[in-house]
Parts: C-alpha cells; sequence; structure tokens
C-alpha cells in the first residue's frame, strides 16, 4: 500500500513540506535541494538490510548487492576527492567527527578546533558536546580586526598547546582555508591534521574551492550540504590512514550501516562528478559573491568583510535587531535562514547577533546574480521594518513569485 493510503496524516504533513520547500527561499547554508535520484535510492529496498562490517568482511549473509553498492560508493569517493581511502558509512557530520577522533585519539587526549562563536561546529570542542567532554579541548579563534584566521597566531597557540589533532574547516567561516599552513602547523607540533569540509565539499568537487586532500590525514564531511546528496556523511584519507579510520567507524562508534543512505551517497557523487557540476559549484560562489555585495550596498555588515565560499555571514549589531528576531521576520516573509554566533559576539547562541545566508539550495533552482540583487532587497527591506506585518505578506507573495520562476522537483 502507498503512504498516502497507509498513513494520511504523515502523507498530508510531507505534501505541505513538500509544497512549502518549493515556495520559500532557501539560503541556509547548511540545505540544498537533493535530486529525485538521490531520493529514490534513499528510499529503497536496501533500508531492509543488515551490513555491519565492510565489503567481503559482514557479520551477516545476503549482502552481494549491497557489496557492490558499498563498493561503488567507495570507489567514487575516492575518485571525486581524490583520496587513497573512503569510508562511507557515517550517519552524520558528528558520527563522523566521533569516529576520526576515536580513530586517531584516545579519550582525555588535547585537540584543537575554532571556537564555536567564531565559526566552528559543536562537535568541535564545544564544552556541551562530546568532543569537549570526553577530549581535552582547546581552541583558536578568529583574528579581532580581520575576522579572518590567522596562521600566525594559530601557530603560536598550537606550539603553546601542543594538540595531539588539529581541525580546520567549519561551519561559519565564509572565506578561503589555507589547507597548506594547517599541514605545515600540525607538522612542526606533531599533531594529527583533520579537515571536516562539511560546507564546502561541493564547492571543493566542483573545484570552486581548494582542496585539503594533499595535506590532511582525515577528512570527514557530510554529503548534503553544498555536495547536495543525502543527509549521511563520510571520512576519507590517505590510504596509509584506512584501518584507523575503518575501525573509528565500524566497530569502534557504528553498528549496522545505513546502505539506502550510502546507495544515495554513490548516486550523488556520480552527478558531482558530471560536467555541470562544476558549472554548479562555481554558480554558487559568484551568487554568494553577488549576494554578499548586495547586502552590503544596502547597509548590512558582513563579518569578515566578504565571502569567498558559500555563505555570508551577517553582523546585525549596527540594524539593531537579534539574529534570533532577524531570523523571525525572515521567516514570516517566506525567507529561510538561521541566526548564528559571530565572532565576539555578546549575545547567547539562543539569540545571536548575525544571520548566516548560504546559496547552494537557490542556486539549485537556478538562479544567478541577478536573482540574489532580488533577494538582497527583500532580506534588508524585512530587516528594516521587521515589525511591518503588511511588508512581511508581500515579500512573502514576491518570494512566491520567484520561487514559481525558478521551480524544484
Ligand atoms: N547544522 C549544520 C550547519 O548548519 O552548519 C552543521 O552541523
Amino acid at each position: 500500500m502507498s503512504l498516502k493510503q497507509t498513513d494520511n496524516e504523515i502523507y498530508g504533513l510531507l505534501e505541505k513540506e513538500f509544497q512549502y520547500q518549493r515556495n520559500t527561499l532557501r539560503l541556509i547554508a547548511s540545505e540544498n535541494y537533493a535530486s529525485k535520484a538521490v531520493m529514490e535510492a534513499t528510499g529503497s529496498v536496501l533500508t531492509n538490510k543488515y551490513a555491519e562490517g565492510y565489503p567481503n568482511k559482514r557479520y551477516y549473509a545476503g549482502n552481494q548487492y549491497v557489496d557492490q553498492v558499498e563498493i561503488t560508493a567507495i570507489e567514487r569517493a575516492r575518485k571525486l576527492f581524490r583520496v587513497g581511502h573512503a569510508n562511507v558509512q557515517p550517519h552524520s557530520g558528528s558520527s563522523a567527527n566521533i569516529a576520526a577522533f576515536f580513530s586517531f585519539l584516545e579519550v582525555g587526549d588535547k585537540f584543537m578546533g575554532l571556537d564555536l562563536p567564531h565559526g566552528g561546529h559543536l562537535s568541535h570542542g564545544s564544552p556541551v558536546n562530546f568532543s569537549g567532554k570526553w577530549f581535552n579541548a582547546v581552541s583558536y579563534g578568529v583574528s579581532k580586526e580581520t575576522e579572518a584566521l590567522d596562521y600566525d597566531e594559530i601557530r603560536k597557540r598550537a606550539i603553546q598547546e601542543k594538540p595531539k589533532l588539529i581541525i580546520c574547516g567549519y561551519t561559519a567561516y565564509p572565506l578561503l582555508i589555507d589547507f597548506k599552513a594547517f599541514r605545515e602547523i600540525c607538522d612542526e607540533v606533531g599533531a594529527v591534521m583533520m579537515a571536516d569540509i562539511s560546507h564546502i565539499a561541493g564547492l571543493i568537487a566542483g573545484e570552486a574551492y581548494p582542496s585539503p586532500a594533499p595535506y590532511a590525514d582525515v577528512i570527514t564531511t557530510t554529503t548534503h550540504k553544498t555536495l547536495r546528496g543525502p543527509r549521511g556523511a563520510i571520512i576519507m584519507g590517505p590510504e596509509e590512514n584506512a584501518k584507523k579510520i575503518n575501525k573509528g567507524v565500524f566497530p569502534g562508534t557504528q553498528g549496522g550501516p545505513l546502505e539506502n543512505v550510502i546507495a544515495a551517497k554513490a548516486v550523488c557523487f556520480h552527478e558531482a562528478m558530471q560536467p555541470e557540476f562544476r558549472v554548479y559549484a562555481a554558480q554558487v560562489v559568484k551568487n554568494a559573491k553577488a549576494l554578499a555585495e548586495e547586502l552590503a550596498a544596502r547597509g548590512l555588515r558582513l563579518v569578515s568583510g566578504r565571502t569567498e565560499s558559500h555563505l555570508v555571514l551577517v553582523d546585525l549589531t549596527p540594524k539593531g535587531i537579534t539574529g534570533k528576531g532577524a531570523q523571525m521576520a525572515l521567516e514570516e516573509s517566506g525567507i529561510i535562514t538561521n541566526r548564528n554566533t559571530i565572532p565576539f559576539d555578546t549575545r547567547s547562541p539562543f539569540i545571536t547577533s548575525g544571520l548566516r545566508l548560504g546559496t547552494a539550495a537557490v542556486t539549485t533552482r537556478g538562479m544567478k546574480e541577478s536573482d540574489m540583487e532580488e533577494i538582497a532587497s527583500g532580506i534588508v527591506k524585512v530587516l528594516e521594518s521587521p515589525n511591518d506585518s503588511e511588508l512581511k505578506l508581500r515579500t512573502r507573495k514576491e518570494v512566491e513569485e520567484l520561487c514559481n520562476r525558478f521551480p524544484v522537483y
């Protein structure tokens, strides 16, 4: 029986979400629209199969097709990211990061990551997360003046702290990362170099952003952000780290892999190898740059002053509105964003002084630089009058018109 016949309640909610995703502007930097092919693989019969272990070394019988799917995903990930080894089993970005830590660290070991309000991720050492509870996490920050990474300061901090592992790759950092500089710092202090490329994986695959592959000992990434695949993650690294990485995932931190999602990861890697994906990745960055310029021209202050990636971080302090207030007013206008801390934020992560915007999803819809002008204009008008109900209604209608010009699915 179909979902509609079996469970009309959930069917109805999925229908509503489908229309909502179609008719709103999705500017959350970590979201995208996966292809129908990716969703078909995610909803496939592989959801029925247990496959603990690895291809040709499973703990359950009946994996002849599952093995072929997982091997295909591994081979495609290796080719796409030009790495010696790929483990495609992690369920999520945080699961991948837990596994990476367990591959290279013992509980209690010291590691260093970017501070959360400066753009780091929860799993990069936040005291409320496993990474900060089970490990001795120390942090580095961005420069107060430039709001960019200061590699001399990071080096000094690494020499002082002597961490066993250093993470680069972030959640809310708009500029390019100098992966070679991190390699040099890691070599100087004898640390493992871990790159979490969750946000920028699609840009790296499409050659619109430099790759850490020549430098990093271990690379983690989600597959659903700029890479436009299913919700999930992978871990990569040079061939010599294959055993360590695999043990960190299974049996270290996970049981049965989600082979349906692994099939969808394989589909997404195939899509990302096509020439049109390269065009897509370049357009994501062009759109983010255009959006940043238009927002700045309309008086918003950009953290780090600009973007070199898919995301734009806005400091709302001069506008006298909080991140939470801005997120709500924009949501009421059909513009979906997320509040975000900014470096040296004086507000809590629940309120925040910043707003994070990303162009991966709107670029998938086919939008270009000129459309970013329209989006920036709508955003700024709402932020200037967040309590104007008529303006929000009008903006919502304009958003729907824009979305109708760029349909998804
Ligand atoms: N929640 C993701 C993001 O939005 O960046 C990171 O896990």
